[in-house]
């Protein structure tokens, strides 16, 4: 039996640790391929923003899918102080008695071996196996295994394969940009995204793609309109062009579940539906959106309010959650309503009257289908109109049925 070890912070792990991984699969044929997460690396000191070792065990499993016999294992996490591999061998000894353990470590680890914790004992126990990562390093790496096996009787395994050019740091580094998504499998990008590690914000192309798959299609083309709109109206108002982009994108994500569905939801997120919610359960969608957002996509605080009061508005809002509550009103496939195009016009010249103009054209809309209206729609109107009046500014002139 041979088992192969591939130990690293994983934090996180990426494609290059696969690619690595499935390239020395491939030449030595294990029968099990170990990535163990390091609890407390030796030779340098974990990232400061480096996520609780329970997130980074499951990225590691993640990856460890991607590979043929792959498994992540907790031994040195589960272990304390620091995590030294002659220790992780002396268990893995035990645990599988008899078997070849065969180390997989990086260029510059093989040519530093000897001053690591116990080298000989890490040598004894396993094969050691490298790639001739750096190119043009082949020559040192011959040398050190030469010096390796009349030392210390080590056996060295070298791997050919294409150099790993990205690292862990650098993708850390393009994660909040938006940025890294490349370089990492889909389900440990996903679970990064999720659990909003590394400050990670969701590339927009993979956040379209996921978040349309929870519409009915009639309503994409509202929402590429939405987020088109709520670009537009963010760069008119000096906004994150792609926090309205992202809110745009999920503000609708729960709107085609049924009442049913919605109040599992509610249950779900801790949601205590009002009375108008559950009299109409058309306004759900607003905190189910919201709370499924942060969930399953990590949406910010900032965001997820956004999503959360696009429906009825609320007094003082954020430019963002105007932006995106103005959007998803007027955005250019909306079927046209009396004033709409009033509304489109007035979000460009002043936010505020827009909101004002908005609400009461809810409100009125609402009276003439008999519908109940929602406390919270009152209060943005009301809001808005005295927001108006103690700037001076008189709402803007609209000749529907006032309210
Ligand atoms: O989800 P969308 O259709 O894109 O837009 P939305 O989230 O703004 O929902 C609009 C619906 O919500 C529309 O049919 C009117 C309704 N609505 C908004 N405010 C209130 C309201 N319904 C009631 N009953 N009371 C409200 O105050
Ligand atoms: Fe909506
Ligand atoms: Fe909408």
């Amino acid at each position: 039996m041979r088992v192969l070890i591939y130990g690293g912070s994983f934090n996180p792990p990426h494609l290059g640790h696969i690619r690595s991984a499935r390239t020395a699969v491939e030449a030595l044929a294990p029968d099990v391929t170990l990535l163990i997460p390091a609890a407390i690396p030796p030779h340098k000191a974990l990232a400061a923003e480096t996520p609780p070792w329970q997130r980074r065990f499951s990225m590691t499993a993640l990856a460890a899918g991607e590979i043929p016999g792959g498994e992540a294992s907790d031994i040195e996490l589960c272990r304390s102080g620091p995590s030294y591999t002659s220790d992780t061998l002396r268990q893995l000894r035990e645990r599988y008695p008899g078997a070849e353990l065969v180390f997989l470590m990086g260029t510059d680890m093989l040519l530093t071996i000897e001053s690591w914790h116990e080298p000989e004992t890490v040598m004894g126990l396993a094969s050691l196996a490298v790639f001739a990562r750096e190119t043009g390093r082949e020559g040192d790496i011959a040398a050190q295994a030469v010096h390796l096996r009349e030392r210390y009787g080590a056996v060295v395994y070298v791997l050919e394969g294409e150099p790993v050019t990205v690292s862990s740091t650098r993708i850390r580094a393009m994660l909040p940009e938006r940025k890294g998504r490349e370089y990492l499998s889909g389900g440990v990008y996903a679970y990064i995204i999720r659990h909003r590690l590394y400050g990670a914000r969701p590339d927009l192309d993979w956040l379209r793609e996921r978040a349309y798959a929870c519409l009915k299609p009639t309503r994409v083309e509202h929402v590429r309109g939405a987020e088109a709109m709520a670009r537009r109206l963010a760069k008119r108002w000096g906004a994150d062009e792609a926090d309205a982009a992202e809110a745009a994108i999920l503000h609708d994500c729960t709107k085609k579940l049924g009442r049913d569905e919605q109040l599992r939801m509610c249950e779900k997120y801790g949601i205590i539906p009002d009375k108008w919610e559950l009299e109409n359960d058309r306004l759900l969608h607003a905190k189910t959106g919201a709370a499924f957002a942060a969930d399953v996509f990590g949406a910010p605080d900032h965001i997820a309010a956004a999503i959360r009061w696009h429906t009825t508005g609320r007094p003082d809002m954020t430019a963002l959650e105007q932006i995106v509550f103005l959007a998803d009103a007027v955005e250019e496939s909306r079927r046209p309503y009396p004033a709409l195009e009033l509304i489109r016009r007035t979000a460009f010249e002043d936010l505020d009257a827009a909101m004002e103009l908005c609400a009461r054209r809810t409100l009125v809309f609402l009276r003439e289908q008999g519908e109940p209206i929602h406390p919270d729609t009152a209060r943005t109107w009301e809001y808005y109109l005295k927001k108006l009046e103690d700037k001076g500014a008189a709402p803007v002139r609209w000749t529907g049925r006032e309210i």
